[in-house]
């Protein structure tokens, strides 16, 4: 039996820990998908359409450390590359491999379909170039092993996706067998001088400093480090804040945790004992717009050192090439404990009271519900919009996961992320909070979670628009086309599946549908939560006209 290119990707993705990958079929991928289906232990999982293929591999890479999708030429790839480039902004490596013209057809004069009309198809990996860390196309058997591997471990190297273009008449050539993976490449390691240079000086940095804080962010989890982050926070004892993006990379049950920082809607007591700190080590973080509250809220200055992940600022110095988990490593063992800022704070986890189980549903006593079932092993995955504020203000057991795509920003994320992070960890209770807004882009992908059985207890949130854009700024274009959305789940089901639509208008009927989402354990529950359109939460409208000033700046005169 003749082995081939596409067994060889195939025994490369299940060396890598892939057991599932996700696909749409086009004819430019057709071989190839056969090819995949005769890997062992690589299961094949179809989508809608790509741009949930690319977010369900995305949300399955957040759950399994690496992710495929797999689809057809132009038509596939480009609507993938949205989802692609939100794995780029959320750090996550997905290998995007698109089927694509015969290798006799490149350069030959001729049109082919799927393709924009011309007779160049350069534009495809051009425009992939973009948002990958790696890029390449195959078009002869000889040399498909050597870029298949460097495209692998770049994306792994880096937590970036890569891409691999396949000529359709290649996936089924014959090519040599793969060796083991080296997977003990794929770590980023440290330059040791210049991570003993930047342990000194973060040493001496800390040594006229009593106020210590570590701020967590969003990269840590890339990073690889956040076993190192508790073990530094138990050798400095200090208070340790963490950033929205960065919602359970630090277990909130441990001693020094002390909050979220998010500029004016940190939790109460965080931002001043973040910005009072004489020494703040900011650990992978994200300053953006939305993280610093529209630029309110960014730390800089000669108390703050930065580590990202692989590289170290403090006092004026930039140490490059530090992997952060060795960074974090050393210190672990050789900082001096730096107790003040744990000591002089404390961190009482935000209650809301339970309201009148007969009264109108409130986004409150939602949130409330909903944070009474978190267990060390939920994963709850949080769309754009309120749900952001809603999840962040949650508080978390150890072990539970916050699933956040805060660079991105996507609104429709959600529901295939939160498919395939499902699909890759189906011993873990799936929630999934999404607005009515977000859900209208990508509702489709709920059919997947009942063809597989996935119990995701999906809480739609029903507030009649875009509130978070209301709260940024409104105008005729915020308010939508209301759907039944619990009612959807008996289309997906199709007289065969074992989806639940249920609807929540107080507190007793959610109590109610959470009792049933619990119980059915062979597919996905939408409980859709009524709530009136201007009932968010207070966070939401401070953050709001933050972001709204620093969109509104004018124009500066040069
Ligand atoms: C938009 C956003 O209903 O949530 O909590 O009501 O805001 P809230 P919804 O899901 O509405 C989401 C809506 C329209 N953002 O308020 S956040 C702009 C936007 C985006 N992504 C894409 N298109 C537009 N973020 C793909």
């Amino acid at each position: 039996m003749t082995y081939t290119v596409g067994q060889y990707l195939a025994d490369r993705l299940v060396q890598i820990g892939l057991k599932k990958h996700f696909a749409v079929a086009g004819d430019y991928n057709l071989v190839l998908l056969d090819q995949l289906l005769k890997a062992d232990g690589l299961e094949q999982i179809y989508c809608c359409n790509e741009l949930n293929c690319g977010f369900s591999a995305e949300g399955y890479a957040r759950a399994n450390g690496a992710a495929a999708a797999v689809v057809t030429f132009s038509v596939g790839a480009i609507s993938a590359m949205n989802a692609i480039g939100g794995a780029h902004a959320e750090n996550l490596p997905v290998i995007l491999i698109s089927g694509s013209p015969n290798s006799n057809d490149y350069g030959s004069g001729r049109v082919l379909h799927h393709t924009i009309g011309g007779t160049d198809y350069d534009y495809q990996l051009e425009m992939v170039r973009h948002v990958t860390c790696a890029a390449e196309r195959i078009t002869d058997a000889a040399t498909a092993p050597a870029k298949i591997d460097r495209v692998i471990m770049e994306a792994l190297k880096q937590s970036k996706p890569a891409y691999l273009e396949i000529a359709c008449n290649i996936s089924s050539a014959e090519c040599a067998r793969p060796g083991a993976f080296p997977m003990h490449l794929v770590r980023p390691s440290s330059d040791q001088a210049s991570l003993k240079a930047a342990v000194a000086a973060t040493k001496d940095f800390l040594k006229t400093r009593e106020n210590v804080v570590l701020l967590v962010g969003s990269k840590l989890r890339a990073a690889h480090a956040m076993k190192e982050t508790v073990a530094l926070a138990d050798r400095l004892d200090c208070a340790v804040t963490i950033m929205a993006a960065a919602k359970s990379f630090f277990p909130e049950d441990h001693a020094g945790y002390r909050g979220l920082y998010w500029g004016e809607v940190s939790t109460p007591g965080t931002q001043e004992l973040v910005e009072k700190a004489d020494g703040l080590i900011c650990l992978a973080p994200v300053f953006n717009d939305y993280s610093t509250a529209g630029w309110t809220a960014w730390p800089k200055g000669e108390n703050v050192l930065v580590a990202d992940p692989t590289c170290v600022t403090v006092a004026g110095q930039v140490f490059e090439g530090v992997a952060l988990k060795d960074f974090l490593h050393h210190l672990a063992a050789e900082a001096d404990p730096k107790p003040a800022s744990a000591k002089n704070s404390t961190y009482k986890p935000q209650t809301i009271a339970a309201a009148d189980p007969a009264a109108p549903l409130t986004n409150d006593e939602m949130t409330r519900q909903i944070n009474a079932i978190i267990t060390p092993d939920t994963t709850l995955t949080a769309e754009t919009g309120d749900s952001w504020f809603n999840a962040t203000r949650m508080a978390l057991p150890g072990g539970a996961r916050v699933e956040l795509e805060m660079q991105w920003g996507h609104i429709g994320w959600s529901v295939p992320s939160a498919f395939g992070n499902a699909a890759g960890s189906e011993n873990r209770q799936h929630l999934l909070m999404v607005g009515d807004g977000s859900f209208q882009l990508t509702a489709q992908e709920m059919a997947q979670m009942v063809r597989h059985e996935l119990p995701v207890i999906i809480f739609l949130v029903n507030n009649k628009g875009y509130v978070i854009e209301i709260a940024i700024h409104d105008g005729p274009y915020n308010y939508i086309k209301n759907w039944d959305y619990a009612g959807l789940m008996e289309v997906f089901n199709a007289g065969e599946g074992h989806g639940l639509g249920l609807k929540a208008t107080t507190g007793a009927e959610l109590a109610d549908a959470i009792a049933k989402a619990q119980a059915n354990r062979r597919g996905p529950t939408i409980i859709e939560c009524s709530l009136e359109r201007t009932d968010c939460t207070k966070d939401l409208i401070r953050w709001g006209k933050l972001v709204a000033a620093a969109n509104s700046r004018k124009p500066q005169v040069v």
